[in-house]
Formats: C-alpha cells, structure tokens, sequence
C-alpha cells in the first residue's frame, strides 16, 4: 500500500492552550511524519469549503465561529495507514467521553460550548484528505 498522507489541525482551542508541542509530540511518536506545518487564521469561505459536509447542521455555525476565534496549525503527516491511525490517536468526537489515552480522552472535555471544542481535526478518507490538503495547503 502507498504511503497515505492527512490533514490535521489543532484547532483554536488546542493552539490557544498551549497544545501544539504535545500533539506533535504524539504525532511523531506514533511514527508519522510532518511534511508541512503552517499557522493558519482562516476565513469564514476557507472554512465552509472544510465543512462543507456540515453545512445546515445544528453545531454549523457554532463550529464555524470557533474555528475563526484564532489561529489553527495545519499539519500535512504522512505515513502507512495514517488517516485511520492519526483518528485512532485523537479519539472520538466528544472529548468527555473519548477514551483515556487519546489526545481528546486525555487532553479535552466540554467547557459548555455550542460547538465541541475537541482539539483536532483529522481527514477521515484519502478522498476528504485530498481534498482538505488542497484546501489548507493550496
Ligand atoms: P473532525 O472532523 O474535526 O476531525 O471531527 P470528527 O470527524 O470527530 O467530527 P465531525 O462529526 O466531522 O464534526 C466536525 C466537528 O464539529 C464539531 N461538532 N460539534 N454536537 C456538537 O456540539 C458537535 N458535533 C460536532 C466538533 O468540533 C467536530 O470535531
Ligand atoms: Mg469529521
């Protein structure tokens, strides 16, 4: 199998928490590698592109304001299985109940937002991490 590559993010609240190192760190100890890293404030249409599959849900616009309430890190990581794997290491979308071990179990929980503050995003298929690549990288 070719070598996959994905996109991730850590997410305002993960940057804005002092996170970055950490998730790197979790990351490269895995045994990814980071092809690219960059500090990204994105704009609201960079930001419908993303989640464009999101668009009318109940969490939308909340989600879409807390990703423009300050900078993200896009990170293009490479590695056998790695969109799978890097989603094995965040966990589960609610960061209170995603397993202990997992960036969101160990280093998340709700804060009462209306959008999941849940540190990271990974693509969750080589067509979504094509396409979100193209979309953070250009
Ligand atoms: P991601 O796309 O960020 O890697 O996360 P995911 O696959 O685990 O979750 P997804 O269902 O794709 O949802 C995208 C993001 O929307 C926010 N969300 N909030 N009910 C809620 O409050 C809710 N549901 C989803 C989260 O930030 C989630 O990561
Ligand atoms: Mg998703």
């Amino acid at each position: 199998m070719a070598t996959e590559e994905t996109l991730v993010l850590v997410k305002p609240d993960g940057v804005a928490r002092g996170l970055t190192g950490e998730i790197l760190a979790r990351i490269e100890a895995k045994g990814y590698s980071l092809v690219d890293l960059r500090l990204v404030e994105p704009d609201r249409q960079r930001l419908e592109r993303h989640y464009a599959e999101h668009a009318g849900k109940p969490f939308y616009e909340p989600l879409l304001e807390f990703m423009m309430s300050g900078p993200s890190v896009a990170i293009r990581v490479a590695g056998e299985r790695v969109i799978e794997g890097f989603r094995s290491i965040a966990g589960t979308t609610d960061p209170t109940t995603a397993a202990p071990g997992t960036i969101r179990g160990d280093l998340g929980r709700d804060w009462g937002c209306r959008s999941q503050q849940n540190l990271v995003h990974g693509s969750d298929a080589p067509e979504s991490a094509a396409r979100e690549l193209s979309i953070w990288f250009g």
